[in-house]
């Protein structure tokens, strides 16, 4: 079913300025149309809200960071679209907070977990499209927050502060459209219901904005209505334009992704299909999930291979990785997710000094053959597969002074004005990426 939808989404993203549901094809689910449609963005909407590029300098550094996917839908286990896949009346969906009461929830657990997968941020669902705040939310409809659940607990709270004691940015996922309103479903008929659904986005994104200190990333998702048209589409009702000028009084550096409707700091792509292609102008993100699902499905996880496969195809595009672990309904993070990620963080203390704070370039991409970063007069090739014994790159102007890999091991080159050849023996090559540091005598300049 992921496959279904990736290949639509890829289908779909090629007329992305005409797409919308109409256009996608009848047999899909409501999940798999509401996927095609942040694949536009609002354009050049308020120009003004965008951070300058010395503030987005630390995201752009940062490379990785862990997603987590968390809320009342990890007791029936189905997945975050549970309530609208399986259409469960949202009076009997409201049940499910007498019955949330995570016995292993520890935050501190899962921010070390990420720190030692080598995150330098986490994104948390403070509220997915079911509704449910997982904070204490004045302004939301119905009370439908932890407090009032039977965990009695803020969660964003406890997520925040174990985030921070990590050194880790904070970044915060908020979904604006909420299922439980008919109006959702129907702006135009229902314009008062739709309304409250409205007011209680302002409300919430302002006490996220507003409680828990400094935040660094604001993770919108769902700025859609009725399931049908683009994020831009909806924009005459949530007016996103309005709702990131208050998010920037409250927040001045907060980075905010495109889901709301407006442009955003930073681009995203979603799903775990290759990534390939030239290096991209705009800083963007990857985001996948190592999980069955985004929210608890029991399943395997993703190999950790895979993984750092699709974090060095980003980076090596100016991207970034937000990977996204599934914790259940006692708050415990899956055994398989977990050695995942533990095998992530080994690759990452090897062969990180290649991924943090680089930039894409001087050689641009050949897929799944090699990628580079760079950084001072360091270059990092990746290398993800030898198509020889040896490999041909593009020819530098500055002179290489030496080459070795990043796990220690000799690098052969040779340097001419037609190309550059490195060769490592084959029991010293990674299987994933063999990272190859070239020194050279003069700076390379970052292609970007
Ligand atoms: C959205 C959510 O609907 C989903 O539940 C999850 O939270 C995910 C991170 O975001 O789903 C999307 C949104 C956009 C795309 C795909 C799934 N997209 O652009 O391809």
């Amino acid at each position: 079913m992921k496959n279904i939808l990736l290949a639509a989404a890829c289908l779909l993203s090629l007329h992305c300025a005409q797409s919308s549901a109409q256009q996608a094809p009848a047999d899909i689910t409501d999940e798999q149309r509401s996927a095609l449609k942040s694949k536009s963005d609002a354009g050049n909407l308020a120009p003004e809200l965008l951070l300058s590029a010395e503030d987005m300098r630390w995201w752009r550094d940062a490379k990785l960071g862990i997603f987590i996917h968390w809320g009342l839908y990890a007791i029936p286990a189905k997945g975050e679209w549970h309530m609208s896949n399986d259409k469960v009346d949202p009076g009997e969906y409201a049940k499910l907070a007498a019955r949330f009461k995570p016995r292993h929830f520890d935050a501190n657990s899962w921010a070390t977990l990420a720190k030692d997968a080598g995150a330098r941020y986490m994104v948390m669902t403070a509220r997915h499209h079911d509704g449910f705040a997982m904070f204490d939310s004045k302004s939301s409809y119905r009370n439908f927050d932890s407090v009032h659940s039977a965990a009695h607990k803020d969660f964003i709270a406890d997520y925040v502060a174990a985030v921070r004691r990590q050194g880790m940015r904070v970044g915060i996922y908020y979904s604006p459209m909420d299922w439980r309103f008919p109006g959702y479903f129907d702006p135009k008929g229902l314009p008062e219901n739709a309304a409250l659904m409205k007011a209680q986005g302002y409300g919430q994104v302002r006490e996220l904005m507003s409680n828990y200190g400094k935040i660094d990333i604001l993770w919108y998702d769902g700025g859609w209505l009725a399931h049908r048209g683009t994020d831009a589409d909806a924009a005459w009702f949530w007016r996103p334009e309005i709702l990131n000028a208050e998010v920037r009084k409250l927040q001045p550096k907060v980075a905010i992704n495109p889901r709301s409707g407006w442009q955003g700091d930073f681009a995203t792509e979603e799903g775990d299909q290759p990534i390939a292609g030239p290096i991209r102008q705009k800083p963007w993100e990857k985001t996948f999930s190592i999980g069955a699902g985004w929210g608890y499905v029991p399943g395997d996880a993703m190999k950790p291979e895979k993984v750092i496969r699709l974090v060095v195809d980003a980076v090596v595009r100016n991207g970034n990785a937000l990977v996204n672990m599934s914790p259940d309904a006692d708050g415990d993070i899956p055994q398989t997710q977990v050695q995942t990620l533990q095998a992530v963080g080994a690759w990452m203390r090897v062969n990180g000094e290649g991924i943090y704070a680089t930039r894409p370039g001087p050689f641009q991409p050949v897929d799944g053959v090699y990628g580079a970063t760079t950084r001072g007069k360091n270059i990092y090739v990746h290398v993800l597969s030898w198509p020889a014994d040896s490999l041909k790159l593009p020819a530098l102007p500055g002179k290489i002074v030496s080459a070795r890999t990043l796990a220690g091991a000799p690098v052969r080159f040779s340097q001419s004005g037609d190309g550059i050849v490195v060769s490592v023996d084959a029991a010293a090559r990674d299987p994933v990426d063999t990272v190859i540091k070239l020194e050279t005598a003069s700076d390379p300049a970052a292609a970007l």
